[in-house]
């Protein structure tokens, strides 16, 4: 349909307001959905997704079903009540029409219906409408099947009709997003799957059925036990100290579920919290009250039981060290205040105390009725107080005057750099002394400092940090970075704003990333979570012209960019492979792989917590194709130290 057509048919003043409404989500799609690529492109399933769990949330119906189609279309169908079809009598035109084609759309986050889910902005499913190529709705209720569509960006294409009986209830929402709106129409299992699965771990007896009709695949998320399941999902692979505590209390306005654990020979805080199924990132008053709920409980136990005097109480950061926990609150949008639009923290005030109390409560009793677990709990705080207490006096120490003297004796091994402005400083950790040798004379002397690593790094992971730190590289690696370790890693403290891992783009250089990715994100997860980590992309060719091959030559990273370099150097052209760093002297080591102006680097990033702690596994396996997926999958290419493209699958 037209645009006219559109006009002629529905026109009023409001109408024109939506249109424009609609056309600008299309013109800024960035500020409803985030972005238009991938990740933008998911928001759009996400936001119909919500629609459907509020609805199921509020007791209407407990499966959803998602279906990637063949086409490049999604479908959502719920088995709620379905959308009300009724004349609006204001515009005369039907409820549905409206819920789809404004933003904003009042009644839906009403105190009586929790809005429990929301995507970025909350704006539903207008702006997916606005983001379509087309849009079918089908409606069961009142035993009629309605439906209606949209085209081209929300243009009613089809009005409201009656197209049969039904005894069924509930709501179908097939869409294809415009592919001139993304820079990708390609929706991903993986990104769905992990989507649906946190949202089932959130929402537990809801069903999620997803369905990809591209190669017939399917799968089931149904959590019964909801974040004890996601607890243990996520420590499958450490060793647990006691059970999975679960905490659950939905009968107040706010509803708190909490499901935790301790795991030996981890030194991370792994917390994870959600207000109305949305992951808060930096946290808030939901995990301020937890901290101080878990501490209470923990030195009152300790304090009746004679174990710890008043005055050598544990804090919060005794007690989270190898913590595993997730807390998801929920309640309606009155009770709950973000501190921005993104909605990564939460700042009502009355959240903290109402959860510290909760906590308190629940987990006094559990320590009560597990003696001997609760010793254990209490013994690994002190040790993890201890270390904590050593450590700072060691830095104290190290600040006072002995300090200067540290750069120099931390290895023979090390280039350190000149600058002591350590933002802007960066640690090269290079396998191998003869490519750390070239290196070394390569480096810009200022800013650029070289670690050689010599063979394979331990495999930190399941190991304790006593045998870590007996480690000559690694401990190696700690000193140098100059911020601590475990959790006493103080990431302000770091002597350089990057840490570039720089291999052979071979196997062993890849497993040699492995280890130090899984030593950093062990003992160090703030450099990966502040994107100080980085992996250096050597080139793997270098074409030059036969005639003058000293003057004229190309670098190039892969195939595709090999044959660019070909034609560019013409007839008469020859190609190095470069196996190794070994295999380029210092100059052009510098220029193709250390000089900020023209290499290459990856960004380690952390995606999502949930799908790292299930890939560790693949991670330490024996399979080097499944490790080599997961690096694709969670690093972003940064050409020239600039943001460019997320890598494909
Ligand atoms: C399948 C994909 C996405 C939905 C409903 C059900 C109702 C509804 C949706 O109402 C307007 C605001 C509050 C009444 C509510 C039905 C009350 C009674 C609903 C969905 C009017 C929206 N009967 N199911 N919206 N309300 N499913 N699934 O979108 O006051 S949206």
């Amino acid at each position: 349909m037209r645009d006219d057509e559109f006009i002629e048919s529905n026109y009023t003043a409001d109408d024109i307001e939506l249109l424009s409404e609609m056309e600008g989500v299309r013109k800024r799609p960035g500020m409803y959905i985030g972005s238009s690529d991938g990740q933008g492109l998911h928001h759009l399933i996400w936001e119909i997704v919500d629609n459907a769990v509020d609805e199921a949330a509020n007791g209407h119906g407990d499966t959803i079903r998602v279906t990637l189609h063949k086409d490049g279309s999604v479908s959502v169908e719920d088995e709620g009540r379905g959308v009300p079809c009724d004349i609006h009598k204001k515009s005369g035109i039907p409820a549905v029409q409206l819920i789809y084609t404004t933003l904003h759309s009042g009644g839906k986050f009403s105190a009586k219906n929790y809005n429990t889910s929301s995507g970025l902005h909350g704006v539903g499913a207008t702006v997916t409408n606005a983001l379509s190529e087309w849009m079918d709705i089908t409606v069961c209720r009142d035993g009629l099947i309605r439906h209606i569509r949209f085209e081209k960006g929300g243009h009613l294409a089809v009005p409201l009709e009656t197209i049969g009986n039904t005894r069924k209830h509930g709501t179908l929402v097939r869409f294809k997003p415009d592919p001139t709106i993304f820079t990708t129409v390609n929706f991903k299992w993986d990104t769905v799957y992990n989507h649906l699965q946190e949202k089932a771990f959130l929402l537990k007896g809801i069903r999620f059925i997803l369905s990809d009709e591209r190669n017939k695949l399917t799968h089931e998320f149904l959590y019964e036990n909801g974040l004890a399941q996601y607890v243990e999902v996520l420590t499958q692979n450490k060793e647990r100290i006691g059970d999975i505590a679960y905490f659950c209390d939905e009968s107040s306005e706010i509803q708190i579920e909490v499901a935790l654990c301790w795991c030996q020979k981890d030194y991370n805080k792994n917390l994870y919290s959600y207000c109305n199924t949305v992951r808060t990132s930096d946290g808030g008053t939901h995990e301020a009250g937890l901290r101080t709920g878990l501490t209470k409980a923990v030195n009152d136990w300790a304090i009746d039981n004679d174990i710890i005097k008043e005055t050598a109480k544990l804090n919060g950061d005794d007690i989270n060290e190898g913590l595993t926990c997730i807390i998801s609150i929920k309640g309606p949008e009155s009770a709950i205040q973000y501190e921005s639009q993104t909605k990564a923290k939460l700042v009502s005030a009355q959240i903290s105390p109402i959860v510290a109390d909760f906590i308190a409560t629940n987990f006094n009793h559990y320590l009560a009725e597990r003696k001997e677990f609760a010793l254990d709990l209490v013994k690994k705080c002190q040790a993890s107080k201890q270390a904590r207490e050593a450590a700072r006096k060691a830095k104290e120490a190290a600040r006072s005057g002995k300090a200067k003297k540290v750069d120099a004796i931390i290895s023979d091994k090390l280039a350190a750099a000149q600058s002591k402005d350590y933002k802007n400083n960066e640690l090269f950790i290079v396998e191998g002394d003869s490519a750390g040798g070239s290196a070394k004379s390569g480096r810009d002397r200022l800013h650029q400092a070289i670690l050689p690593l010599r063979g394979k790094p331990l495999n930190t992971d399941n190991v304790t940090m006593e045998k870590m730190l007996q480690n000559t590289e690694f401990s190696t690696i700690i000193q140098t970075i100059g911020a601590g370790v475990g959790a006493d890693f103080d990431v302000e403290d770091a002597k350089y704003g990057k840490i570039i891992i720089m291999t052979d783009a071979d196997t062993d250089g890849a497993h040699i990333q492995i280890l130090l990715l899984t030593f950093f994100y062990n003992y160090m997860k703030p450099l990966i979570t502040n994107g100080m980590v980085y992996i250096a992309c050597p080139p793997l060719y270098r074409v030059y012209k036969k005639s003058d091959p000293s003057h004229k030559f190309v670098y190039a990273w892969d195939d595709e960019s090999l044959e660019e370099a070909k034609k560019k150097i013409g007839p008469g052209y020859g190609i190095n492979r470069y196996k190794g760093l070994g295999e380029m002297n210092a100059d052009q080591l510098a220029a193709t792989t250390m000089n900020k102006a023209t290499r290459q680097l990856m960004q380690v990033r952390i995606e999502d917590p949930l799908v790292v702690e299930k890939r560790i596994s693949v991670l330490m396996g024996n399979d080097a194709s499944q490790r080599r997926a997961w690096i694709e999958e969670n690093i972003v290419f940064n050409e020239k130290d600039k943001f460019v493209e997320e890598v494909k699958n």
